[in-house]
């Protein structure tokens, strides 16, 4: 540890290797977080003023979504400068003294890199889009047209074709979001040259590590080829050419060899991977191979996906969700590591979503949490998580800010086909960004105590009740749960390093697993439905002896029946 480290919050863990086996991270989305100057859009001065909120629950690592320069057509997942703050956050100065703030208390910063595309806007891509003689020209992923149309078939994530056409060169640019997002090249050396370069500068600067947005698709296959049109689609899915492409490897390799080798042991660093799944992420999670410390997939996030995708919507099934954890905690046990999360800035809210956000609230937002926080893996809280925010009750299409919301809309309401559109704008009520995109809820006050402007997305109106200012000093809120869940992670180690074994794989109601180590044993048991839960078998009887570590009822016994989303954790000390 150099001095410009900060002191680690729990001296007991390691200070140099895997610490983040022990950490909690907090995603902030800068731009609904906190507003200081009354323009309505969050900004780092309003997340410095809130730091007490974060020291209270007790995280360890602050993960920043995007606050670079950004035309913010993608909400500044579209770069236009790496070097700059957008002044709509404030300035590198801001950013400085947030991370001397967070390192004043014990907290870490990790950065977003934004780096499988950039902005148009981005210089890099003014100059390639130029002529085609330009020396940034092979920058971007050009190609002429097939057919006097696109290049090939795939589809951008944002709806539409991935392809963009420059009516100046004639030729297309690739695009996997929007057309204002043009995918780099990182076939050449020089993109890469140019990235790693920029990291190590954000990191001399003294932030902690990166979130790395859609890393997987950094290496697409060199032929571009079709991807497959399944019913109903207009565009082939190219995830096969492009996710874990050919020299995906390589280059996180090349980019721990230039940026992160040479450096302290204290960083952190997760890959976004859409296309992960435990095979794959064995190889990019194994220390020995030098590539992350953990990826983000999307298995579980996908489970309430209809036939259509995202907005078409199925059952949640909770049968399905626990064999994809349990599948997760068993292929990373012996090698690499997990993340565990159920929010983020692109998924609905986890309590409206697989939990009870009107009668049982309260129950199934600590419940939900407590079967996520105690398996093995590095927990990340998105923010308002651990207050318990819910989905947000959008009234019409005007409530949207989600370019991703907005386009598959557009498109469905250009087709001229009302019922499509209908149906749309519902499966984007409960299944777009924008869920979790609303203002943080700080207090009762008519903005949430967000802003003393207009907020640039509607605020929730259950803010009148749903807030932090009520449960910050209730120890019975969901909040005082989440900070609980918490502590143990940092005081039990058997929370860290123990073995998984999933119970009642097949059982449709409750979400049951133990975690041992070679001192200590723990059961966690949750109800996760509506409806009441009796044993056939006593699950309780083994446990008999062991201390109750947590519960969210003010009592019951594991020996009959628990109530609905009822969770209780139980810890035994082995001989
Ligand atoms: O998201 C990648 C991604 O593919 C999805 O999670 C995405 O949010 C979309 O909804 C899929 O339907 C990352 C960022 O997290 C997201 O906010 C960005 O919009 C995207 O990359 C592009 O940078
Ligand atoms: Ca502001």
């Amino acid at each position: 540890m150099t001095s410009t480290q900060p002191a680690l919050r729990h001296p007991s863990l390691s200070p140099t290797a895997e610490w983040w086996k022990a950490a909690v991270v907090y995603q902030v989305y800068p731009r609904s977080f906190a507003d200081s100057n009354g323009d309505g859009i969050g900004d780092i001065q309003g997340i410095i003023d809130h730091l007490d909120h974060l020291e209270d629950l007790g995280v360890d690592v602050v993960w920043l979504s995007p606050v670079y320069a950004s035309p913010q057509d993608d909400n500044g997942y579209d770069i236009s400068d790496y070097y700059a703050v957008d002044p709509t956050f404030g300035t590198l100065e801001d950013l400085d003294e947030l991370i001397a703030a967070l390192h004043a208390r014990g907290m870490k910063l990790v950065m977003d890199l934004v780096v499988n595309h950039t902005s148009d806007e981005h210089k890099w891509f003014t100059e390639s889009r130029s002529s085609r003689q330009s020396p940034k020209r092979d920058w971007y992923i050009w190609r002429d047209p097939r057919d006097g149309a696109e290049p090939n078939n795939w589809g951008s994530f944002f709806s539409g074709s991935a392809w963009e056409l420059d009516e100046t060169t004639g030729q297309y640019f690739l695009h996997l979001f929007s057309k204002k997002q043009p995918d780099l090249n990182w076939d050449n050396p020089e993109v890469r040259a140019a990235v790693y370069q920029m990291m190590n500068w954000w990191l001399d600067r003294g932030i902690d590590g990166f979130r790395m947005d859609v890393i997987s698709f950094i290496s697409k296959h060199p032929e571009l080829p079709d991807g497959a049109i399944t019913d109903g689609q207009s565009w082939g899915e190219g995830i096969q050419f492009y996710g874990s492409g050919p020299k995906v490897h390589e280059y996180l390799q090349e980019m721990h060899r230039e940026v992160f080798s040479h450096r302290d042991a204290d960083l952190i660093t997760v890959g976004e991977m859409v296309d992960a799944t435990p095979e794959l992420a064995r190889l990019y999670t194994d220390q020995d191979r030098r590539e992350l410390d953990m990826v983000f997939h999307f298995e579980h996030v996908g489970l309430d996906h209809g036939p259509g995708g995202k907005f078409t919507r199925k059952p949640v099934d909770l049968v399905a969700i626990k064999h994809s954890f349990a599948r997760w905690q068993n292929a990373l046990a012996d090698v690499g590591w997990n993340s565990l999360y159920w929010n983020n800035h692109d998924q609905p809210r986890v309590v409206s979503r697989f939990g009870n956000d009107t009668t049982y609230w309260h129950e199934s937002a600590t419940a939900l949490a407590t079967v996520l926080h105690l398996m093995r893996g590095t927990p990340y809280i998105y923010q308002g998580e651990e207050l318990g925010m819910t989905n947000m009750s959008f009234q019409s299409i005007e409530d949207f800010r989600d370019l991703e919301s907005l386009n598959y809309y557009n498109e469905a309401n250009q087709e001229g086909d009302s019922s499509r559109a209908a149906d749309l704008l519902a499966g984007i009520a409960v299944g777009g960004r924008d869920n979790a995109r609303t203002p943080v809820q700080w207090d009762g006050t008519p903005n949430a105590g967000f802003t003393t402007g207009t907020p640039w997305i509607p605020v929730n109106p259950n803010h009148e009740w749903l807030n932090a200012a009520a449960q910050r000093t209730d120890p019975g809120s969901i909040f005082a749960w989440y900070r609980t869940l918490v502590r143990l992670r940092h005081e039990e180690p058997v929370i860290v390093d123990g073995r998984f074994e999933l119970l009642h794989a097949k059982d449709p109601q409750i979400f049951a697993y133990t975690r041992t180590n070679d001192t200590t044993a723990l059961l966690v048991v949750a109800n996760c439905s509506s409806e009441p839960f009796t044993f056939s078998s006593s699950i309780g009887t083994k446990w008999a002896d062991a201390e109750v570590l947590l519960r969210n009822q003010p009592d019951g016994s594991l020996a009959q029946e628990l109530r609905p989303w009822e969770v209780v954790v139980l810890k035994k000390r082995l001989a």
